[in-house]
């Protein structure tokens, strides 16, 4: 079995800056789980354009507010506490903060590396496009 905290977590590499959101890797491929999870804040009043064209996500939030809107189709999604939004279309999306941060809990399928996130497909506009 294997036991971290947050507090640990945080307090080491797994915690990831990355502007609009921080997020603490508490499970990653290498613990060949076959999923990662991640507790990721989403800073109030910021916008992120994300699309994970190689990965499914499931996201909870656990606190705060915002909303996330799907590209596509221009429709918008409350967030608050509760709410669970599932990427199973691969969904190119705009997640945004609301008044106030959003502490987030996700669960990516295949799970995440260390390494392939900072090159993170679609996270950035441009890797998008070129994708
Ligand atoms: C909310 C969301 O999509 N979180 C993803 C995890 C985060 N971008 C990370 O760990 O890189």
């Amino acid at each position: 079995m294997i036991v971290r905290t947050l507090k640990d977590c945080e307090n080491s590499e797994r915690n990831v800056e990355g502007g609009n959101w921080k997020s603490v890797r508490m499970l990653l491929k290498d613990d060949k789980m076959g999923f990662s999870f991640h507790i990721t804040t989403i800073r109030a009043n910021t916008e992120t354009p994300i699309h994970y064209q190689n990965h499914l996500e499931s996201v909870y939030c656990i606190s705060g507010n915002g909303e996330v809107e799907t590209v596509e189709d221009g429709k918008v999604y409350p967030i608050e506490a509760g709410t669970l939004y599932i990427l199973d279309q691969h969904d190119k999306h705009l997640l945004r903060g609301g008044s106030e941060d959003m502490i987030m809990a996700c669960v990516f399928n295949p799970p995440i590396t260390g390494k392939e996130v900072h090159d993170e497909n679609g996270v950035y506009p441009l890797v998008d496009e070129a994708g």
